[in-house]
């Protein structure tokens, strides 16, 4: 009977994303996306340094919180490990952590490296390769491995749970992850930030792709960025923000991304501010005084659009509470 589930760190955590959002920093001109760094994280990793630093605005992947309560509630114990074990078990003492030895035989292992699961398998040890990124693997695994017992996943929310003999039922059902349900897990897990010392500038408001009201439903002021904004905002790094706004002259607290909006792939920088409040125009042209006074998380891909609206979701939860 499995009992204990460990699972890399990577996972619970989006890591990866703080490794982009450095490197973009160090390098703005540099041509990689989140995706080169999620393949091979350990070949950006002589960052290490401003990655520590930032440990501890990680925030837990969208559906996370949420498979390591069902698993608990399965009686099965989430147990997370990584390399950075010791560091990280000060900024997040809501997991379990310890590290993975192979003597435990009853466990099932979810990691998203490839060499380490193929390891595990012969050592008979049940293993889920979550690559959350790209199954073009697959193949190559259903050869090698045929009937042995590994599963592959795409998401939380994808991932065949009901294969497992410990399962009753499938946990997600996608009601279960509807947008506006993310408050408990936004207060509970999501609520760190760092304060900064306020950047300040005035910028134009441009029209931007769109997306935001339309798609989204998260309407965002564009800014035009001036070369002197640049360099005012060049030692941040591509992330969510919070600040103060006035806009004519009136008071109103924002939320705000300054990056390269990785899940729609944008390249050139972008910095949109949400205003906590309600409008009728679209204020082009007009401008807008932004204190930025801070840091809610790097930047980050999503595997779906759901997602990315759900962490947008709990961002303005998180930035309300602290500019308005
Ligand atoms: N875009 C991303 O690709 N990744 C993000 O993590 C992300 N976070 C955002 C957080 C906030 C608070 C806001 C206002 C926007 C964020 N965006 C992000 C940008 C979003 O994709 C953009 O506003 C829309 O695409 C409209 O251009
Ligand atoms: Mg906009």
């Amino acid at each position: 009977m499995i009992s204990k589930c460990y699972i890399n760190c990577e996972i619970i955590l989006d890591f990866n994303s703080l490794l982009f959002s450095i490197l973009k920093k160090q390098n703005p001109d540099l041509n990689l996306n989140l995706n080169d760094v999620q393949e091979n994280p350990k070949k950006y990793l002589e960052t290490q340094e401003l990655l520590l630093q930032n440990l501890c605005i990680l925030k837990p992947q969208i559906g996370a919180i949420e498979t390591l309560q069902f698993l608990e509630s399965q009686n099965i114990q989430p147990i997370i490990y990584s390399e950075y074990t010791q560091i990280l078990q000060q900024h997040f003492p809501y997991l379990k952590w310890q590290e993975f030895t192979d003597q435990d035989k009853n466990v099932i292992v979810i990691d998203p490296r490839l060499d380490f699961c193929e390891q595990l398998l012969k050592k008979q040890i049940q293993v889920v390769l979550f690559k959350n990124y790209k199954l073009k693997d697959k193949d190559y695994w259903n050869q090698i491995l045929q009937n042995k017992q590994i599963l592959f996943a795409e998401s939380w929310e994808t991932f065949p749970w009901q294969d497992f003999k410990f399962v009753t039922q499938p946990i997600f059902s996608p009601d279960q992850f509807k947008v506006n349900e993310c408050e408990n897990a936004a207060t509970k897990y999501w609520n760190t930030y760092l304060k900064l010392n306020p950047i300040e500038f005035t910028s134009q408001i441009i029209h931007g792709r769109n997306r935001g009201g339309t798609m989204l439903g998260i309407p965002t002021a564009n800014l035009l960025i001036s070369e002197e904004i640049q360099q005012q905002t060049k030692n941040l790094l591509p992330g969510v923000y919070a600040g103060i706004t006035y806009l004519e002259n009136v008071k109103y607290g924002g939320v705000l991304s300054i990056g390269y909006n990785p899940y729609f792939l944008d390249t050139p920088q972008t910095i949109e501010v949400h205003l906590y409040g309600e409008f009728q125009e679209d204020f082009y042209g007009a401008n807008l005084r932004l204190i930025i006074t801070h840091f809610l998380r790097p930047e980050s891909d999503f595997r779906t659009f759901d997602h990315l609206i759900k962490a947008i979701s709990n961002d303005k939860i998180i930035g309300r509470k602290l500019v308005c």
